[in-house]
This record gives C-alpha cells, sequence and structure tokens, in this order.
C-alpha cells in the first residue's frame, strides 16, 4: 500500500463521502484513506538541514541503524569491540554481507531496508548497496527529504531536541531552525535522570544550580526552560525513563518534575510526554543497540495524572505488559494520551495486538503510533507498516460497527483517522492552531 498515490477511485471527498458504504466497500475505501492522509510523525530523531551532519540519511546510515546492529551481533562472528574499529562504510559492508547475503532479510528491521531500496527502484540483491550508494550520493538534501515525505504519507515529523548536546547547541543558539516539516521538542534526559553528570553543563550556561538541585536550582531550571522554550518553539517537553521510575520519591526526578519542569509546562501551555520503560545499557558493548526493556509500575503515572489535573501526559510505555494499564489509565484521566508502539513494541503483529486493545477501550482518543526513524528514509518503511497494520484492524472495526446497525460513510472513516494520525495530537500540541 504505498502512501500519497492517492486514487480517485468512485469514493472521493465531497458528494459521496457521505453515501452510506456497503459492507464490501469498507475496506477499500479504509485503504484509500489510511494512503491518502497524511500522518504526522509525534515522534523521530530525525533533523532538519539546518542541523547538518546529525541528521542522518542514505544507506550507510541506515544499515547501521541500532535496531540492525543488534541482530548483526547475533550473526557474526565479529564482536563489538572489532566493529566499533571498523569505518561507517565497513560497518554497513559487514551488516548488508550478514544480513541481506548470507541470510534472508525477514525480520521488521531488515525488511525495511528492502522496503526503501524498492521504494526508490533501487535493486535488493547483491548489487544494492554499491547502487544505493551512488543513488544517494547524488540527491540534493531538500528535494530527497520532500520526496521522501510524499513515500511515506508524512506532512511532518517532530525532532527530539536536547538542549545539551553539544552538536546540537549551537545551532540553537545561531537562529535555531524554521523547517515547515520539522517541529521542535526539548527532551531533558539529561537534566531529568542525568543531572549528576549534566549539571555542570547547566551551571556553564549561565544558571545558578548545583549538584544537589538546592538552593536556586529549582528556579534556575524553570529560567532555563523558559530560555530554551523562546529558542525552539518546542511542541512538547519530553523525557525517557526507566522501568524503575517511581513518582513521587525523594529523587532529582521527581523534584525537577513537581517543582520546575511541570509548572513551566502548565505556565507554557505544553505538554509532558513520559517515554516509559528501557533499561539501559544492559549490554553496553552494543552501545545504543545496548537497552532493552522491564516492565515499570505504572502507578507513576496514576499519581502524575491525579496530581497535576492541569498537566497534559503523552505517555509511551515500552514493555508489552504494560499497554492495558496504560489504556485503563486512559479512561480515568483526561489529561492522559497514550501514544506510540514505542521501539521494541514496533513490530506488526505486536502493533495490531495494542492498536486493537486501544481501540475496544479507548475509541479514537490514543495516537496509534510515532516511526521514532533515526535515519530519514526509515519514515518509508514504518509508516508504510503501520498502514499496513492498521487498515485490517479499522475494516474489521467499521464491519463490526456496521453490522450493529451503524451507517459508515467515507466522511466518517476519514474523520476518524485524522483524529487518530493528526487532530489527537494537533489539539494536545496545538500545532496548526494557527
Ligand atoms: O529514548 C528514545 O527516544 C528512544 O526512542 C531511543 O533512545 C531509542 O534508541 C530508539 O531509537 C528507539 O527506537
Ligand atoms: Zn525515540
Amino acid at each position: 500500500m504505498e502512501a500519497s498515490s492517492v486514487r480517485t477511485s468512485d469514493f472521493t471527498e465531497g458528494s459521496t463521502s457521505v453515501r452510506e458504504l456497503k459492507c464490501e466497500q469498507i475496506q477499500s475505501v479504509v485503504e484509500d484513506v489510511l494512503r491518502s492522509t497524511q500522518f504526522i510523525d509525534i515522534h523521530t530523531h530525525l533533523f532538519s538541514p539546518a542541523f547538518g551532519k546529525i541528521g542522518l540519511w542514505g544507506i550507510d546510515e541506515l544499515l547501521t541503524y541500532h535496531y540492525l546492529e543488534a541482530e548483526f551481533f547475533r550473526s557474526s562472528e565479529i564482536m563489538p569491540e572489532a566493529y566499533w574499529k571498523l569505518s561507517k562504510r565497513e560497518r554497513a559492508e559487514a551488516i548488508w554481507k550478514a544480513l541481506f547475503i548470507e541470510s534472508n532479510p525477514i525480520s521488521e528491521a531488515t525488511r525495511g531496508i528492502v522496503a526503501v531500496l524498492s521504494a526508490f527502484g533501487l535493486p535488493t540483491d547483491e548489487l544494492g548497496l554499491k547502487e544505493a550508494r551512488q543513488f544517494f550520493e547524488t540527491q540534493p538534501i531538500e528535494a530527497h527529504i520532500r520526496k521522501v515525505f510524499q513515500l511515506a504519507g508524512v506532512s511532518s515529523v517532530v525532532m527530539t531536541n536536547d538542549p545539551l548536546d553539544p552538536e546540537e547547541r549551537p545551532v540553537w543558539i545561531n537562529g535555531g531552525q524554521q523547517h515547515p516539516q520539522f517541529h521542535a521538542v526539548l527532551r531533558l534526559d539529561r537534566i531529568l535522570w542525568g543531572w549528576p553528570n549534566h549539571w555542570q553543563q547547566v551551571a556553564s550556561q549561565g544558571y545558578a544550580v548545583d549538584e544537589r538541585a538546592s538552593g536556586k536550582s529549582v528556579v534556575e531550571v524553570r529560567r532555563f526552560l523558559a530560555d530554551w522554550h523562546k529558542r525552539m518553539q518546542p511542541l512538547y517537553v519530553a523525557v525517557s525513563l526507566t522501568d524503575a521510575f517511581q513518582f513521587p520519591d525523594d529523587s532529582v526526578t521527581s523534584k525537577f518534575l513537581t517543582e520546575a519542569v511541570l509548572p513551566s509546562c502548565r505556565e507554557l501551555g505544553l505538554p509532558m510526554s513520559l517515554m516509559i520503560g528501557v533499561r539501559r545499557q544492559v549490554n553496553p558493548a552494543l552501545r545504543l543497540a545496548g537497552d532493552a526493556v522491564g516492565r515499570a509500575d505504572l502507578r507513576a503515572v496514576e499519581h502524575l495524572c491525579r496530581t497535576f489535573p492541569e498537566n497534559r501526559f503523552l505517555v509511551s510505555v515500552l514493555s508489552r505488559e504494560n499497554q492495558h494499564e496504560l489504556c485503563v489509565y486512559a479512561r480515568k484521566f483526561s489529561n492522559l494520551m497514550p501514544f506510540g508502539c514505542w521501539w521494541f513494541l514496533n513490530n506488526p503483529s505486536i502493533v495490531e495486538e495494542i492498536t486493537r486493545e486501544r481501540i475496544e477501550l479507548l475509541g479514537t482518543s490514543f495516537i496509534p503510533q510515532h516511526s521514532d526513524a533515526r535515519v530519514l528514509e526509515q519514515i518509508i518503511y514504518k509508516w508504510r507498516n503501520t498502514r499496513l497494520t492498521l487498515a485490517p484492524i479499522l475494516t474489521k472495526t467499521y464491519y463490526l460497527l456496521h453490522n450493529d446497525g451503524k451507517v459508515i460513510t467515507r466522511q466518517g472513516i476519514q474523520k476518524d483517522v485524522n483524529r487518530l494520525f493528526r487532530t489527537n495530537f494537533e489539539k494536545w500540541t496545538g500545532l496548526h492552531a494557527g
């Protein structure tokens, strides 16, 4: 189901979109609406061209994606220490050989590479890597971004911006970016859970903070947030938290959330995104690929939503075992918006399970997916897979509703898809509110 090649079938917008659909017509309309609706990708690690080299794209970055590195170390004799001594090109070649030549690329992440090569009409056999390198080396980035977004059926992406990242910071200090298809987010991992290692960076930016987050630290962190809000114009504030996250407790994380970050979010009208459940660096030898998952105690989310009813929380949980709880909490707290099938959950079989449950418990009051793309072209296959997975789920949902006696129309389906992949997020962040 290729995105954005809209077929003007006999169920075009306008006159016929309110016509009652027969059961046998529902599937093709659902597929057409999913294909023709441009999605907002609410969480990625992509960067606009203003950020230069930290924005990753092209075949060598695609092949050395940490999802593929994790699979590579299972299929290769090369040990991580030796692998990291290789150049990026040599690493890409080693992964191409092990996962695409010597093995059949049947995993979700390897299939993704095949789908990207096909999307650009590039060979997916032995010749694939060489031809892909020639192709990507000739792509002017702005035109390439437009093409990739069009192929992915995405109107805009939300970046992950760290004000303490030494490579990113100079771009923001020197005027930032205004790319219409890239939105900023204020990511606060280094402040909320990395404070012991990063408080000096905040201090070196001229804020009177200290290691114990005492004295003026809270007020100064609020000043820091206000300054970076002005610079970045972020859509939301975000943090990833481990499976051990507790709230409230006597940690700096709890203190800054309660006394600095959540008050600033209320003042600045920003939602807070919590991505909960990572077990960091269970195998540090794999670097980015070394993180794992753990089941979290979601009573922390319960406490946050109840204690701060004026704050809006965008929440994604990494553990499959936490999904049902999150859905039920969302039925209890209207300031809680579940989003995405994050990271190790972004596999069609699990996306299907999670999305069915969310529709049954929350209707369309959730955000089904984000890509978490780290390399530009990944949005092509991640959103293609999402559309492929969502189509039968939505079709079955409308069959059931039709059999219950409700008239199903293209307009109704379009409204639901808009809500799931655009307006829920727009309403929560004020994006496009003009
Ligand atoms: O914390 C996050 O935003 C995670 O998505 C990343 O750290 C992770 O490495 C990733 O790429 C997941 O897809
Ligand atoms: Zn991410």
